[in-house]
């Protein structure tokens, strides 16, 4: 009997201690095979798939998205309030600690309430702007003041009237809700920043924070994207607020239901409370290749900084979509695109309204992810010689502009909107997209281009250049109306980055002085109805006039530490000029 229950005791040992055994070993293989990718660091391969320095695309990248056992559905993903910034060293094992113990903060409730209590700072001390850094020339010193006293009589105006509509309408006193987001505010939150605004930026943060409410209203996908998505990002990026985050996620949510289409091909609308999608019938349910083509660098920060994989998925797929149809010329797209059928639909090319951004962010998704995926290197490239060899044309006084293709019929006229094609070919020689000769063929065509975009104002009886000009065969202007826009300044001011030639600010002031004569009314700002003549007011002070024109003003007249464009802090604007910091997909 002793020897029988002796016997069973060495049995339930021997078993104990094989089950510790399995359970650990077994414990350690799935710590192996499903390691936690912290939110910070997404679309950076750690060494439990690949070695560090390891070369990774991101069609590698988006494989393992795909595949990665940790791959988050939206209610799986991380919440916010764990997002942890600090870097982990590449040699180290990931910790086994799990998710929710990794938060530094207390954490904030994931909804933000619709009235009470406010959600403000999610138990971190606000944020404040610094000072701008200061030029060491007392010129540009004091045109950087000049156009910090443009943005913040535009400001106080809009704060006045319209706080919290999306636009003031300067000369009736109105204000309007397009997209019903606060526009103006999120728009400007980073120009705030940039020049130092600080009660101007803790204003701006509390709306957000208590008053940003994503309506059931259908808007503008690209719209939203651009200027309140890439605002609020670009608002996180540099003020590292988490709340700024925390909107944009929600956002983000909302705005991937347009994604939802056979193709992966967003529509052009989404109601961002019921998610339904839809195209406007004016296109004949296409999208269009600048909305489809203009939101990737905005969803993969999102991804980069939330630590889920799906906005970068979602919108990457689609230039994996592009680079394999057919074009009608290499490297050129149609603007029309069936987002069922996945094929174009019409023949029409341009680097005008409707194209343009498309083929800016093939460059700049390049540059914000590290400058490793050779993808989007090339269709940028092709992009660029395809404009050289089809769009290209000298008018009759010598100056080069982009025509449109119709039909493989070129239409000899220019936008306002393609001055955004020098700009985009100075930051690709900026940032070595092109070496050699064959940088300096880039830069010529950005001097190039340049020039016609500045004699578009210098010709202009105001010194404002027009939406639209015409080339038959010399330059006349085409649409008479200026609205604002900040394309040529965005090339005046990434020229002046690219050489250092000090005619490009020469030029940006007297751009600037004939805006303050024109535009500059006592209740902010305005378009024009007519650069022929400025007594012909429109009636609207665009938010982009914020994001943009003046943000490109003021960092013409800046050091460049303001906002590197290259080098280990670079940033890159997404096309609404919001600055959101590169990272590497690869270290
Ligand atoms: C802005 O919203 C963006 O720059 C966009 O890419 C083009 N249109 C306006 C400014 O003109």
């Amino acid at each position: 009997m002793i020897t029988r229950v002796l016997g069973a005791i060495v049995a339930i040992m021997a078993l104990t201690i094989l089950v510790s055994f399995w359970l650990t070993q077994n414990r350690g293989a799935h710590q192996t095979h499903s390691p936690f990718v912290p939110p910070s660091e997404f679309g950076v391969i750690k060494s439990q798939h690949h070695h560090p320095g390891t070369r990774v695309s991101y069609a590698q990248l988006k494989e393992m998205m795909n595949t990665n056992p940790r791959r988050q559905t939206e209610d799986e993903s991380i919440p916010i309030d764990d997002i942890n910034d600090e870097p982990i060293d590449d040699d180290t094992p990931a910790p086994p600690t799990p998710p929710r113990q990794r938060q530094r903060q207390p954490p904030a409730p994931r909804d933000q309430p619709k009235t009470g209590t406010p959600v403000l700072y999610e138990g971190k001390v606000p944020q404040k702007p610094r000072a701008p850094p200061r030029p060491d020339d007392e010129v540009s010193r004091q045109r950087q003041l000049a156009v910090i006293d443009g943005f913040k009589h535009a400001w106080r105006a809009y704060d006045a009237r319209c706080f919290g509509k999306d636009e003031l309408h300067p000369v009736s006193n109105r204000c309007s809700d397009w997209l019903s987001q606060g526009l103006t505010i999120v728009d400007s939150l980073d120009t705030i920043w940039l020049m130092g605004l600080t009660d101007e930026f803790a204003k701006a943060r509390d709306w957000v924070a208590n008053s940003l409410q994503f309506q059931s209203k259908g808007v503008s996908f690209f719209e939203t994207t651009i200027r309140v998505l890439g605002g609020l990002l670009s608002a996180y990026d540099l003020s590292r607020e988490q709340v700024f985050l925390t909107k944009a996620k929600d956002l983000g949510d909302r705005l991937s239901a347009a994604f939802e289409t056979p193709t992966g091909l967003p529509r052009g609308e989404v109601n961002l409370g019921t998610r339904h999608s839809n195209n406007p019938s004016w296109t004949g349910g296409a999208s269009l290749i600048a909305e489809v083509g203009t939101v990737q660098l905005e969803f993969a920060y999102l991804s980069k900084h939330t630590g889920d994989p799906s906005y970068a998925q979602k919108s990457l797929k689609v230039y994996d979509h592009l680079d394999s149809l057919t074009k009608p010329r290499k490297g050129l797209y149609p603007i029309y695109i069936d987002p069922n059928s996945g094929q174009f639909t019409n023949q029409k090319i341009t680097f005008g309204a409707m194209g343009d951004s498309f083929y800016e962010y093939l460059l700049k998704i390049w540059i914000l992810t590290g400058k490793k995926n050779d993808q989007y290197k090339r269709m940028y490239l092709e992009s660029v010689d395809g404009m050289r060899e089809h769009l290209l044309t000298k008018s009759s006084e010598g100056l080069w502009y982009l025509a449109d293709l119709e039909n493989g019929h070129k239409q000899h006229k220019m936008d306002h909107l393609v001055c955004f094609a020098p700009a985009m070919l100075a930051l690709g020689v900026i940032n070595g997209v092109v070496e050699g000769a064959e940088a300096e063929r880039h830069l010529q065509m950005a001097k190039d281009l340049c020039e016609t975009c500045y004699q578009m104002y210098a010709t202009s009886p105001t010194g404002i250049g027009a939406e639209y000009v015409n080339f038959n065969p010399s330059m006349s202007i085409g649409a008479a109306e200026y609205h604002l826009r900040p394309e040529a300044v965005e090339a005046i001011f990434l020229l002046w980055r690219a050489t250092k030639d000090n005619k490009y600010r020469e030029q940006g002031w007297k751009m600037f002085q004939a805006i303050e004569q024109h535009c500059r009314i006592g209740n902010g700002y305005t378009g024009l109805s007519n650069v022929r003549n400025g007594a012909a007011k429109q009636d609207k002070m665009e938010s982009f006039f914020l994001a943009e024109t003046l943000k490109y003003l003021f960092l013409l007249y800046s050091p460049d530490d303001a906002l590197p464009l290259d080098g280990p802090n670079a940033k890159v604007f997404n096309t609404e000029c919001h600055p959101l910091g590169a990272w590497d997909i690869t270290s």
